[in-house]
């Protein structure tokens, strides 16, 4: 056996895994990252406004506490540069590197039932074997093509927004973008002042409220620093861990100003996050509630883009139930004379031909550069693209063809001693602390094994059962299924629905986790044994 453990992907989730796994359990571990750098989700986009939209002081690692003292973070919202950099201070300082091989991607791992060993395949032929495997190959990670006619023959400068070449340039040049959402209205707020003109190709016109970014007072920062451990603790007794004070209130229980009052304050103070759970507890339960929220933003909307005929274009009329969004003037950006929008849902992208769009109505969009923020097969993309076998012949593909079942997010039956991160099931919530609970518990499993004598550890299937039914309860009982979105599967055509999340937030899983353990891990088998 090569290694004790290996970990796959050098994000958030598998550079705290291979601290977890080698300092503090002291298994001989190996990561293995396909990109040339640390930092996963950060590391990929690059792209001109790539931020977080989740508070500085929580997007980091939450046992982290001496980095934060030293960190200086300078906005309410980190920036991609600014992120990458604390995710290669952080394999610096843990020394993390000389376990790990970049540019190295992992193309299949099947499970050897005499030696109780994971033989992982590397792209290039090589194999390697582990007792444990921990996949922590990103939630929004494998990025998703539109599927135009031409359009790889594209003869201008083509680029997925999370495969962002350093050298890339936008300025004087003809752009135009596919695809709105968090990415797109990022992009188009950061490069429509430098750009000749930009053609904005939208199927579906978003919901987006100001993010209020901006810097922080010194009073400010230091408030945070001086009570960072209350307020973490405080912090993850919430759903989200967003730092969005999650309104108790419903948007019936007051009246039509008071609403108005509550969202004014809420548009006023910036967020994504803040505005859909901080503003009233239901605006992602009840169609009713998500409609006053619907009609505010709306009204924002024809306020602020002075083209009657662009705004009316800009104008979302479906739900808003896709993931929250955030910017820095994305509507502002409409009332500049080099940026237009095209309703690609009205009048379709027919085809790329040589360096121009062109439309289903005949109209032809010569471009230098296309940019092509379509998002990613989210969830389970990165694993079904690896050969994945585990016991009786057992391939990932089959076992989840009619969508991804997990136990926690963290593990599936038939594949032993391989865990999971990020996969679908975990808490909807800010990632990095929710990753650390999902590796902290990988690596109680582990320690749990070893107490136990045992090499094997697998879940039991009626868990994973268990699992899916409650992630499906709590996702009907939101108004989410009745939105199209990466959040459910539904931006791949043709793919099953995909539980990505679990409705019950950050504070419900760490619960469930205190009732495993309570219960004696009576969830997992150790060698066979109950
Ligand atoms: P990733 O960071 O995606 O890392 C996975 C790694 O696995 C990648 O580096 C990938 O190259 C590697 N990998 C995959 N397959 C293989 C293979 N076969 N072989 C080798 N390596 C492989 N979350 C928030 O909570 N708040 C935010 O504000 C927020 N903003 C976001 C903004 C953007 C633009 C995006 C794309 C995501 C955002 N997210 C946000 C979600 C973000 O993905 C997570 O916060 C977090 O970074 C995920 O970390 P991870 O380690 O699980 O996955
Ligand atoms: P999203 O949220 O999936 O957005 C992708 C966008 O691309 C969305 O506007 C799509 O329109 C559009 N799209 C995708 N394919 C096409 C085609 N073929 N034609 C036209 N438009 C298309 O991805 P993001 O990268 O913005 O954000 C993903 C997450 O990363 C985000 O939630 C953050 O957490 C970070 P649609 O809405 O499907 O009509």
């Amino acid at each position: 056996m090569d290694y004790e453990a290996i970990v796959i992907g050098a994000g958030f989730a598998g550079l705290y895994a291979l601290k977890r796994l080698r300092d503090d359990l002291g298994l001989r571990t190996h990561l293995y990252e396909k990109g040339k750098g640390v930092g996963g989700t950060w590391y990929w986009n690059k792209y001109p406004g790539a931020m977080s939209d989740t508070r500085s002081h929580l997007y980091c690692y939450s046992f982290d506490k001496d980095i934060l003292q030293t960190n200086n973070f300078v906005q309410h919202y980190r920036l991609q540069p600014e992120i990458l950099d604390y995710l290669e201070g952080f394999a610096e300082r843990f020394d993390l590197l000389k376990d790990m091989s970049l540019d190295t991607e992992v193309a299949g791992a099947v499970w050897n039932s005499d030696t109780n060993c994971w033989h992982i395949e590397l792209a290039d032929g090589a194999t390697v074997s582990a007792r444990f495997v921990v996949t922590a190959l990103g939630l929004l990670s494998m990025p998703k093509m539109p599927d135009i006619e031409g359009i790889e023959g594209f003869t201008g400068e083509m680029v997925h927004t999370s495969r962002w070449p350093d050298d890339a340039t936008w300025t004087d040049k003809r752009v135009g973008i596919i695809g709105t959402g968090s990415t797109g209205v990022q992009v188009i707020t950061a490069i429509a002042p430098a750009v000749k003109h930009l053609s904005v190709f939208q199927r579906s016109p978003q919901y987006s409220v100001p993010s209020g970014n901006g810097y922080m007072s010194q009073e400010h920062i230091s408030q945070i620093k001086g009570n960072y451990e209350e307020i973490w603790n405080q912090e993850k007794e919430t759903i989200t861990v967003f730092g969005a004070r999650e309104s108790h209130v419903s948007a019936h229980d007051v009246s039509p100003e008071e609403r108005e009052r509550v969202f004014e304050e809420a548009w006023a103070e910036g967020g994504g996050f803040r505005f859909m759970f901080g503003t009233f507890n239901d605006l992602i339960a009840d169609e009713t509630a998500n409609g006053y929220a619907q009609e505010f933003i709306r009204s924002k909307i024809r306020q602020i883009v002075k083209d009657p005929a662009k705004a009316e274009k800009l104008l979302p009329k479906d739900l808003y139930a896709k993931r929250p969004l955030c910017d820095a003037g994305y509507y502002e950006q409409f009332n500049r004379d080099n940026v237009d929008v095209v309703d690609v849902r009205a009048n379709p992208i027919a085809r790329v031909e040589g360096n121009a769009v062109i439309l289903e109505d005949g109209e032809r969009r010569e471009l230098d550069m296309l940019i092509l923020a379509t998002g990613f097969d989210a969830g389970d993309g990165n694993y079904l693209r690896i050969k994945m076998e585990g016991t009786g012949g057992s391939v990932i593909q089959d076992q989840w063809k009619d969508g991804a079942r997990t136990f926690l997010g963290i593990m599936t039956d038939n594949f032993p001693n391989m865990f999971m991160v990020n996969a679908p099931g975990v808490p909807f919530a800010n990632q990095p602390p929710a990753i650390e609970l999902q590796v902290d518990m990988i690596a109680e499993l582990i320690e749990e094994t070893r107490d136990r004598d045992a090499t094997v550890i697998e879940v039991k299937k009626s868990a994973v059962t268990m699992w899916f039914d409650i992630c499906l309860e709590l996702t009907n009982s939101t108004i989410l299924p009745k939105s199209q979105s990466w959040i459910l599967g539904a931006n791949i055509p043709g793919k099953p629905l995909s539980l990505n999340f679990y409705m019950g937030g950050y504070s419900k899983y760490k619960d469930v986790l205190q009732d495993i353990r309570s219960g004696g891990y009576r969830e997992f088998s150790f060698n066979g044994q109950e």
